[in-house]
């Protein structure tokens, strides 16, 4: 209490005399349209109390961000944008011991990292419900689920057929199914050899449907959806009057692949790519009645053959964000070379569908007529990519090109109303802005008051690090009429996507309670230094290790050369933070337990010798003392 009372009192004039600091000296111009159009010193003090959290106090909502191809996930508050966690998902991260452990390094499947892209947390009826977070690998083609109870990465599921899975993850509206999606076709199916030469032919796309249990969250896979050999790109899942479909965007409908012939150009000839729809029911239907094929052990479900299951929809060429509103009603395609933004009514989609009001067929997929369906294009500005939304029906959608976030407004539209009036207002941000996002942005009801930019440079508006510029996260406060920037924070590489969720939404465990229903009883768990033990069965070594502050039981551990040791390790505190990690010396096992977790760990003893291992976690004033011996003869 008085250390927060003192702390309040230094720090509050601090900011104060920081911010009167900035005015003052000039060193560094205001940039950025907020503060510099609202004319000087006063927006950068409201900026500084908008984004000041005080220490011991909380933010209030969490920021879930992608990191890219480190393959994790980074975890950041709102409006402090301070970096709380990392949760590692495709990649080892030794400050948790993930990957080292049998259960996580056997998720990992072999590989070291991944490309995280799109979070997505569950929702139940349109409301992100802080149970489960997934992630897709555009890398190794893999979706992830997150219990968002423990922070921690639960499954890793990879299917076949699928190559770079892109279009993912994107939850259905009460989290019955989760997409994923070629983004670079190959030959078909997977493991096939065809030359690029055969590209338009020989190589397919997929689309895919993958089942979360509502229970368990468990993900398994629904059902594959043979496709032309296009790069499906991002997605979105329908809600409210568009529960039911889910979207992609594509490119390439060239398909082709020319050797040397440079993909920007030879995927850019039409003037026109798709969005890509399917209706998951019936998908899931049509595998229900038998329709499907079992192609290496996926049931793939081919439109040619099967109707009434996809559709493209025509969008300017070369799309990217594919972003469906609160509502559901409206579908928001945007092209990134072209500088409109195109607005589909999900209305006159279903009425195209059902007057069969196609352009043309291909590979047994209706096109539906663009005129049809389309609502308005908006001329947002250069290079748009995302869309996001708040409460007031305003939408804010990126701009690559400009590096600008453009806010406009949903329909509906007066008759032949002048598109250029349905933007609102425009920011810049530092530079070449992917994603962005806003809180609670994708579910039926956005927060309105803060949209975060995801940019793919900084433009060194920082500390120099060197050659390599980091990524920027930019907060902006789109309360009012204005957009007003309010912060830059420094991400890790790379961000591509972020969700957002209010803080009160997520209930995390303190400890893994001995007797909790929740998590599974872990047959090796031991929790008395009595039931401590070491088995030999032929060369085989296999041991029940307790840990506790501060020692370990049993503390010394004697095998033979050669012997396989398998260790389980539980950590019996019921303290919170409490953990101790298990680290042996020059065999590269870094294991890290959590209050009342189990984890084991397999390895071969093949260097001889005696090793130290010792507890990893700072845990007591006694930790150095946490220590023991693996001998080895
Ligand atoms: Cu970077 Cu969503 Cu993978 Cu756009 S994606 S920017
Ligand atoms: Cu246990 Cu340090």
């Amino acid at each position: 209490m008085s250390m927060w009372v003192k702390s309040r009192i230094i720090l509050f004039p601090l900011i104060v005399l920081f911010a009167i600091g900035m005015i003052g000296c000039g060193k560094r111009p205001p940039r950025g349209k907020g503060r510099a159009g609202a004319g000087g010193g006063s927006d950068i003090t409201a900026a500084a109390l908008a984004t000041y959290v005080a220490p011991g106090d909380l933010d209030e909502y969490y920021l879930f961000y992608s990191g890219g191809h480190s393959g994790q996930i980074y975890v950041a508050g709102v409006p402090s944008m301070r970096h709380i966690a990392t949760i590692p998902v495709f990649a080892p991260y030794p400050a948790t011991g993930y990957g080292f452990d049998d259960e996580t390094k056997e998720m990992l499947g072999g590989y070291t990292w991944g490309d995280s892209h799109h979070p997505a947390f569950s929702e139940t009826d349109g409301e992100y419900d802080g149970r489960w977070l997934f992630i897709n690998d555009n890398a190794q083609g893999r979706l992830a689920r997150i219990d968002l109870r423990d922070f921690k990465t639960k499954q890793i599921i990879t299917i076949p057929n699928i190559s770079a899975n892109h279009g993912s993850s994107f939850v259905t509206q009460n989290s019955e199914m989760v997409t994923m999606a070629t983004r670079m076709s190959v030959p078909f199916p997977q493991g096939t050899y065809a030359d690029v030469t055969e590209y338009a032919t020989k190589y397919k796309g997929i689309a895919a449907g993958i089942n979360i249990n509502p229970e368990s969250g468990d993900l398994t896979l629904g059902w594959e959806i043979l496709l032309p050999p296009f790069n499906y790109d991002l997605g979105d899942a329908g809600k409210g009057e568009s529960d039911g479909y889910m979207f992609w965007t594509c490119y390439n409908s060239e398909r082709e692949f020319i050797e040397n012939g440079k993909l920007e150009v030879t995927a850019s000839q039409k003037d026109k790519d798709y969005i890509l729809m399917v209706d998951w029911r019936a998908a899931s239907k049509a595998v229900k009645d038998g329709k499907a094929k079992m192609v290496k052990g996926a049931p793939v479900l081919d439109p040619a053959k099967v109707s009434d299951i996809a559709w493209f929809v025509p969008l300017a060429k070369s799309p990217h964000g594919v972003d469906v509103s609160p509502s559901g009603r409206w579908i928001i395609g945007s092209g990134k070379l072209s500088p409109t933004t195109t607005v589909y009514d999900i209305q006159k989609m279903k009425k195209a569908i059902a007057d069969k009001d196609f352009e043309e067929t291909i590979d047994g997929i209706p096109v539906l007529t663009y005129a049809s369906v389309r609502e308005a294009e908006i001329p947002v500005g250069l290079g748009p990519l995302h869309t996001q939304f708040d409460d007031r029906g305003n939408a804010y959608t990126s701009l690559f090109v400009e590096s600008a976030v453009a806010k406009w407004k949903l329909p509906p539209y007066a008759d032949g109303q002048d598109m250029n009036t349905v933007i609102v207002d425009k920011i810049p941000v530092a530079y070449n802005i992917g994603h962005l996002v806003t809180a609670e942005g994708d579910s039926k009801s956005p927060d309105g008051n803060y949209l975060v930019a995801l940019n793919k440079l900084s433009k060194g508006r920082h500390l120099s690090v060197g050659p390599s510029i980091p990524e920027s996260a930019q907060l902006i406060d789109i309360s009012g009429d204005k957009m007003k920037l309010l912060y830059d924070a420094f991400t890790e590489p790379e961000p591509h996507y972020a969700v957002m969720i209010k803080a009160d939404k997520i209930e995390t465990v303190e400890v893994y309670k001995k007797d909790d229903e929740y998590w599974e009883k872990n047959p090796n768990a031991i929790w008395t230094p009595e039931e401590a033990d070491i088995k030999r069965k032929g060369n085989k070594v296999e041991v029940w290790m307790l840990t506790v502050r501060s020692f370990f039981a049993p503390d010394v551990i004697r095998v033979n050369r050669g012997d396989e040791v398998k260790i389980h390790i539980t950590n019996i505190e019921q303290t919170r933070d409490e953990l101790h990690g298990f680290a042996i010396n020059d065999y590269d096992i870094n294991i890290v337990i959590d209050p009342g977790e189990t984890k084991t760990v397999t390895f071969k003893a093949d260097k001889p010798g005696v090793y130290a291992f010792y507890c990893t976690n700072f845990c007591s004033a006694l930790h150095q003392e946490m220590q023991g011996y693996f001998l080895v003869k």
